[in-house]
This record gives structure tokens, C-alpha cells and sequence, in this order.
């Protein structure tokens, strides 16, 4: 059945006047927003249950995605494309004499994550349901995302993020599906009368988890699947005890607010709460549904997969076991092996301080059962791997060590696959992080290369650039991104490449125009524009882009003729609110910024431009305006990014490292069409290894970088007296952890050879047309692909749902 925009208009008006009881015509945007979010509801309802209905009525295997962070982005386009009705209510509404656009941008982006990791979860949902997937997103309801940043006077300024104050049209809160979570008090294990140890608890306090449901509508496909996000709650039976407000704000407290560390793992009990809530509610209201279909529990891998991305969920793993222990009698050999068949564990970073370990003591009171159940399954994993390798090596591997619970531990001998995010991250995993569990587990370890759906990234933020694809190769790349290549047989075409090139100018005036709107800069559009976007963390390297910055503006000071090719250097980065030298980087950058932006002697050569509050909606605009892709962490850092993909996708060149997925950028693209720069991991290591690196060294005897360095101190950025002082001596007096100044001659010789090619607009352009091409193996549509058959073994069930269907 096709919607005509007759029938949008009068139901959408309906809906409208069910909603607020007055006419259309008097309505605010967000008015009109909520009413569409609403009638949309309404619109794929018959869908959502229909896909609830088929799972349930075949029986099929599902995968149950736990993740501490969801990163959507705003959901009314995306959900209307995958519905296939943009066009139709984009001019339903132009007839009613309403505009879309404006419409669109009052709704909220919700920024229940941090960066990539939560960004990845929610392209893989949309791939999920784009493939037909039996596949739900699990994870928490905060009711404060990640906080709005501000610059003041340069400075990062945090401020709450209250994404729910005018309520969320796509969730549907599920009372009826509430689960109990128990905290704290006592487990004392003692037999019942089967002669079964089994815990009687005391004094817990009990906790309502509260599902929130939010649909994830497959691309033209009738699925609806579904991400349940938990809120916690005080259960109306034990009201009666929470006698004082701040009673009551600890219960609250649970689901009130998104960690905002990206980088360092948050030591703090009440983050150790947020994961047994949303990881036993999950757990909990998975078994309730398996047991629906009366099977017995052997079969429960059969139809379950449980998917911990990265180790915030691993409590996942003894939460199975004592459900399957505790309230299901099984024995721990039965439990155990179900467990493991059904976990598997994806590892994002190899930092170590990112890696998750909690005081031995604040898991047993936190969840005194649950470390009673750790306990075990450490003791057990020594007594079997004792006897097969030597002590020590086995000691390395304990989840137990030192007084803390090493969740990393847990994961990877819970789970039957453990999985990197691009092959270099995965090689680094095996060969150095994870080496010992390597040898031990060789079969479990796999690759899954990080992807991102091409329908957000490129049909929706980059409409131009989707109707030239769309009229040289046809449409068939949009369920089948492979098909991208074919867009290559265009290289050679001169009338393609000057329509790519009107595409980006058209993107980027679009940038220009919110950078003058919101910031005040002034942009040229024909200048190149270079981009990079990430959190802001030393080992992303920030730094190094800002030296190069530098290092223009002297040379232009010097010769203020200089015939130089004009750039916009474009940041977006959040730094965390207790990370001070990242918060550091940002106002030095911002000065950098105010500097030049101003020196009528530098004009236009070059523009600097540190947008506030970078997120998911703002890279939609970032994105297809860029021309120059910064990747440029130092080897071995980045676990994969992603940005990477999704600037290669809209036509942007890389500047790289060989780092993270920039290895199979290059693979892909091939050498002549990316720049690389910078020493590789190996030689990272070896730096390591024999502590041969000496930054003073290349300090005093690099003039050009000297000049550069110096300016942090010697007044020539003005106003940055301490937070010059800091950097200058991290990356000379503190030997500049990340090799910044290392690959500072390479990075700036590089970014030499991409001015020179920008003079040659046809070349420049072939390589932009050519990136686009190559970069249909990171849709995430075939990294899902690689999940559901080796991993989680789950079948598309796109027949089976649509037979619902009229
Ligand atoms: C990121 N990790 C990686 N962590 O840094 C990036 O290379 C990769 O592309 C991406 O994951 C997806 O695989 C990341 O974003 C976090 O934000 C965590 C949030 C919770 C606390 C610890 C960091």
C-alpha cells in the first residue's frame, strides 16, 4: 500500500488535533514534530508487532545487543526513510505549507553515549533490522545524557543534558515487563530440601527496572525490532521504607546520568550499579521470555545470544549463572556451559586505562551473590588451566588479582568469541594486550572491522551526493553497498567529477552558513576544508593538528604574500569534564582559533573553526562538507574509529596513521589515494621496548618545530600562559607520551603534498570519487553480516516477517 500525501495530510491532521485539540496552523515546530513522531508510531505499530509476533511464533534465535550506551542520533528522517515515506510526507507537509527541515531539527539528539562505542551500537541496530535480524538493543534509559558543552571565554563548560524535558515520542514505557534487581545485603548459601546449596538473602534493597521500549525500523523491509532502555525505579510495595527524600534521589540516582569518561574507566560504585541494573534486568527479562516457549534449558544457546559490547556488561555473565544456579537448579557444569556458548564479548580499546577492574570489596557488597559466583568461576578457570600452563602465565589470567575483579577477565572466559574492531586492533589484542588468553583460547579470538550505516551517513546527511550515485550506478548500493564500486567506472568522467565538486561546494556553504550563524567566522567556501572530529583524548592527537596550524600561520606571518592554499580546520571534540589536559588542548586550540580568525594578515589562508556540543547531529552537517580527513592517532591507539568511514564515504581524503581501520582504508583505496604519515605500531613498540625516544632531542635540534613549540610560551598565542606552559612541557620536559613531536616533520611534509593536489581540482576530485567508491565494505550492514554467522548465529527471518504483511 503506498501512502499518497492526501492520506498523510489527513491522518497526520488527525493525529495533530488528537494530540492538542487545536488547529494545525497555530503550532510551534516541536508541535509538529511530537505530532509526527506520533502519527509514525501509530503508522509502523502494525509492523513492530507483526515482527514481535514472528520471532516469537517461529521460535527464532535472537541476539540481545548489551550495551552501556545507544548514541541514535535524531530518529524522525532515518525512521521515515527506512519506512519509505520521506518523500511522501516532505510533501505532504510542503503542501500544507510547512517545512520539514524545520520540523526536523526540534527534535532532540539524544546523547546517551560517549563517542564511538555508543555510535557503533546504534548503527549495527539499524543493520540489525535493515538485515531482518531477530535482534534487540539492551542498555539504559539516563535520564541525563552526555553533558552540553559551552565555551566560555575558550574554556569547556559543562552543562546538564536534559533530553526528556519535552518527553520522547519514540519510546513506550512497559510497566507490565518491570523486573525486580536486588542490591547490597546478604547471600548466605544453604541447602534446601534437594540438597542443593542456594542463597537465602537479607536485607537487600530491591529495585524496579522499568523497560522503555523504542522501535528499530528496518530499511523497506516491514521489521521493526526493538531497544529496550531500563529506568530504575522505587517498587510501589516498598514505598513505605523510603522514608526521605534522599532516600528516594539513590534509587533515582541509578539511571539519572551518562559516565562522561570515554577513555578512563570510572572507579565509582554507582557505575558499578548502573551495570548490574541494566545487565540483570536484561538477563532477567530474557529468560522470562525464553521460557515462553517451553524448551528445556540445554536448547537456551539455541535460541539466545548475548552480545557484551566491550566489559561494562560482563556482569551479564554471573547474573546467567545465578539464574540458572539459583532459580532454575541447574548445576554449574550445565549452567556454565550454556553460559559460555551464549556470551560473546567485542574489546574496543587497548588502553590501560580504559580496561575495567573493581575492588574485590565493593563488588561483594554491592552484589554479595554475584562475587560469590566470580569467585567460582575463578577457581575454577585456575584448577583447569593450571595443570596445562606454567603458574605464572595462568596467574596472569585470573579474573581475581590484586584485590580487584578484572572484567576484562570475565568476558573473555565467559564468552565463546572475543572480537577486535579492525585487524590491526585485533592482531594487537592477540599478539600483545591479550596474549597470555590467546594461547589459551586461540579459537575464540576473531576480527569483526567496525562499520556504519550508509542510510544515516550518506542517503540522509548527504542527499546531493545520493542522487549523483544514484544516477550513474543505480539504487541498488542502498541494500547492496558492495554495488558502491561500480560508482569507479566514473573516475575518468569529467562531467561526474565537476558534479561531485558543485556537491561538496553546496556542503560546504551549508557549513559555512552555520559556522557564520552560530560562531560569528566568516567562511570562504572554496578554501579546502579540513576536519576532525572525535573526543578529544592526547592519543587522538588534537596536538599535532594544532602544531601544523602553527606552523601556517608563521610561515604566512613571515611572508604575508605567501601563496598558500587556503584552508578551514574544523574540530568538534568533548573533552571529559575531569580530563584536564584534553580541557587544556581545547582552549589552546580555541586561542589558536581567536588568533588567527583575526589577524587581517592572514585573511582567508587560514580559518579555524572549534564547533561547541559535536555530536551525532552536527557530524550529519561536518561530514559532507569535508574535503580533508583527519586520522591521525598515534599507531596502535586508535582500536578502529569510525569518523574515519563515514568522511571517507562522503568523499573527504585521509591524512592517516596506519592506525586503527585506517589500514583497510588504505587497503581499499589503495596507497596513491590517502596520505600517510608517521611511524607505524611496530616501531611504537620498539620505541618502547628500548626507550630510545628522547622529544627534547627533536626539539632542540627541529628549528622549524621549535619556533612552533615555542609559541605556547613565549606570548606569541596570547592569554595561555598555564595551559601553554602544561603542554609545551608534556611534549618536551615529560617526553610527549604520544610521539607527537616524532611525526610532526612527516605529518606537515604530507599535508604539503595534499595543498598540491588541491591545485589540481580534477586529480583531487578523481581521489574523492574514488574514496567514495571504495568504501562500501565498512557498511555496517556487512560487519552485522560477519556477527550474525560467526558469532551469534542468527538468521534473517525477513520471509517469516512479512508473510504478516496484508
Ligand atoms: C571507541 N571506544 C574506540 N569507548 O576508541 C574507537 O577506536 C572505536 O572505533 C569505537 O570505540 C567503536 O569500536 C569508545 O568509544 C568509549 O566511549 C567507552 C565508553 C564507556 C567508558 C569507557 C570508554
Amino acid at each position: 500500500m503506498v501512502l499518497t500525501t492526501k492520506e498523510f495530510r489527513e491522518d497526520f491532521s488527525k493525529t495533530f488535533e488528537g494530540l492538542y485539540a487545536f488547529d494545525l496552523s497555530e503550532a510551534s515546530p516541536i508541535q509538529y514534530y511530537t505530532a509526527l513522531g506520533n502519527y509514525l508510531k501509530v503508522y509502523s505499530a502494525d509492523n513492530w508487532s507483526h515482527t514481535n509476533q514472528a520471532y516469537l511464533e517461529h521460535q527464532v534465535k535472537q541476539v540481545y545487543y548489551f550495551s552501556m550506551e545507544f548514541l541514535p542520533g535524531r530518529m524522525l528522517k532515518s525512521n521515515l526513510l527506512n519506512l519509505g515515506i520521506l518523500d511522501t510526507v516532505r510533501d505532504g507537509l510542503r503542501e500544507m505549507g510547512l517545512d520539514f527541515e524545520v520540523i526536523a531539527r526540534a527534535e532532540v539528539d539524544p546523547a546517551l553515549g560517549n563517542g564511538g562505542l555508543g555510535r557503533l551500537a546504534s548503527c549495527f541496530m539499524d543493520s540489525i533490522a535493515s538485515l531482518g535480524i531477530p535482534g534487540n538493543g539492551n542498555g539504559i534509559r539516563y535520564r541525563y545524557g552526555l553533558f552540553q558543552q559551552k565555551f566560555v571565554d575558550g574554556y569547556q563548560v559543562e552543562l546538564p543534558e536534559n533530553w526528556l524535558r519535552d518527553g520522547n515520542v519514540w519510546e513506550v514505557r512497559k510497566e507490565n515487563k518491570a523486573v525486580m534487581v536486588r542490591f547490597g545485603g546478604q547471600a548466605i548459601l544453604s541447602e534446601d530440601p534437594d540438597g542443593r546449596l542456594k542463597p537465602i538473602y537479607s536485607q537487600t534493597q530491591n529495585i524496579l527496572a522499568v523497560p522503555y521500549d523504542t522501535g528499530m525500523i528496518g530499511y523497506q523491509n516491514e521489521v521493526v525490532n526493538n531497544l529496550r532502555l531500563w529506568s530504575a525505579e522505587i517498587p510501589p510495595e516498598e514505598e513505605i521504607h523510603y522514608h526521605t527524600i534522599a532516600d528516594r534521589e539513590k534509587v533515582n540516582q541509578i539511571t539519572e546520568v551518562l559516565y562522561p569518561d570515554d577513555s578512563n574507566y570510572e572507579g565509582q560504585i554507582l557505575r558499578l550499579r548502573q551495570e548490574y541494573f541494566f545487565t540483570s534486568a536484561g538477563v532477567q527479562s530474557i529468560v522470562r521470555y525464553y521460557k515462553q516457549m517451553v524448551l528445556t534449558w540445554q536448547h537456551f544457546p539455541d535460541k539466545v545470544a548475548i552480545h557484551i559490547n566491550d566489559t561494562h556488561p560482563a556482569l551479564c555473565i554471573p547474573e546467567l549463572m545465578r539464574i540458572l544456579l539459583d532459580e532454575e537448579g541447574l548445576s554449574w557444569e550445565q549452567a556454565w556451559e550454556i553460559t559460555q556458548k551464549t556470551m560473546s564479548y567485542t574489546n574496543h580499546t587497548i588502553l590501560q586505562e580504559a580496561m575495567e577492574k573493581w575492588p574485590v570489596r565493593m563488588v561483594q557488597e554491592l552484589v554479595p551473590r554475584i562475587y560469590q559466583i566470580i569467585e567460582e568461576i575463578n577457581q575454577r578457570h585456575i584448577d583447569k588451566k593450571l595443570p596445562l600452563y606454567t603458574p605464572e602465565l595462568t596467574y596472569r589470567t585470573t579474573i581475581i588479582a590484586d584485590g580487584n575483579v578484572k572484567m576484562a577477565h570475565l568476558a573473555i572466559i565467559g564468552s565463546h568469541s572475543v572480537n577486535g574492531v579492525a585487524k590491526l586492533h585485533t592482531e594487537i589484542l592477540m599478539h600483545e594486550v591479550l596474549r597470555d588468553f590467546y594461547q589459551m583460547y586461540p579459537a575464540k579470538f576473531n576480527n569483526k572491522t567496525n562499520g556504519i550505516t550508509q542510510r544515516r551517513w550518506l542517503h540522509l546527511a548527504n542527499e546531493g551526493l545520493t542522487k549523483l550515485i544514484d544516477n550513474k550506478i543505480g539504487t541498488a548500493w542502498k541494500t547492496n553497498p558492495s554495488e558502491l564500486k561500480l560508482f569507479k567506472s566514473f573516475a575518468n568522467n569529467e562531467d561526474t567529477l565537476a558534479q561531485l565538486a558543485e556537491i561538496k561546494l553546496e556542503n560546504k556553504k551549508q557549513f559555512a552558513a552555520y559556522a557564520e550563524k552560530e560562531m560569528g567566522i566568516e567562511l570562504d567556501p572554496t578554501a579546502l576544508f579540513d576536519v576532525q572530529i572525535k573526543r578529544l583524548h592526547a592519543y587522538k592527537r588534537q596536538l599535532l593538528n594544532a602544531l601544523h596550524i602553527l606552523d601556517r600561520y608563521l610561515k604566512i606571518k613571515d611572508d604575508p604574500d605567501l601563496d598558500i592554499q587556503p584552508r578551514v580546520f574544523i574540530f568538534g571534540a568533548k573533552a571529559a569534564p575531569s580530563y584536564v589536559y584534553a580541557k587544556q588542548i581545547i582552549k589552546l586550540i580555541n586561542t589558536i582559533a581567536d588568533m588567527v580568525n583575526n589577524d587581517p594578515a592572514i585573511g582567508n589562508k587560514i580559518k579555524v573553526v572549534f564547533v561547541e556540543n559535536y555530536g551525532v547531529s552536527l557530524a550529519e552537517l561536518i561530514i559532507p562538507a569535508a574535503e580533508v580527513s583527519e586520522q591521525i592517532s598515534l599507531a596502535g591507539k586508535e582500536a578502529s574509529g569510525t569518523s574515519n568511514m563515514k568522511l571517507m564515504l562522503n568523499g573527504a581524503l585521509t591524512v592517516a596513521t596506519l592506525d586503527g581501520a585506517n589500514v583497510e582504508i588504505r587497503d581499499f583505496v589503495g596507497e596513491d589515494n590517502i596520505f600517510l604519515f608517521g611511524l607505524n605500531d611496530q616501531e611504537v613498540y620498539a620505541f618502547y621496548e628500548n626507550g630510545t625516544y628522547h622529544s627534547r632531542d627533536i626539539y632542540d635540534s627541529n628549528p622549524r618545530l621549535q619556533r612552533v613549540l615555542n609559541t605556547f610560551i613565549d606570548g606569541t598565542i596570547p592569554g595561555i600562559e598555564t595551559e601553554g606552559r602544561v603542554i609545551f612541557d608534556s611534549l618536551v620536559q615529560y617526553n610527549d607520551e604520544y610521539f607527537v613531536l616524532k611525526d610532526f616533520e612527516s605529518y606537515v611534509e604530507v599535508q604539503e603534498k595534499v595543498d598540491q593536489l588541491y591545485q589540481d581540482p580534477m586529480a583531487w576530485n578523481q581521489k574523492s570519487l574514488l574514496n567514495i567508491a571504495s568504501s562500501g565494505p565498512f557498511s555496517a550492514d556487512f560487519t552485522i553480516k560477519r556477527y550474525a554467522e560467526e558469532i551469534w548465529k542468527t538468521d534473517s527471518q525477513l520471509p517469516a516477517i512479512q508473510q504478516y504483511i496484508h
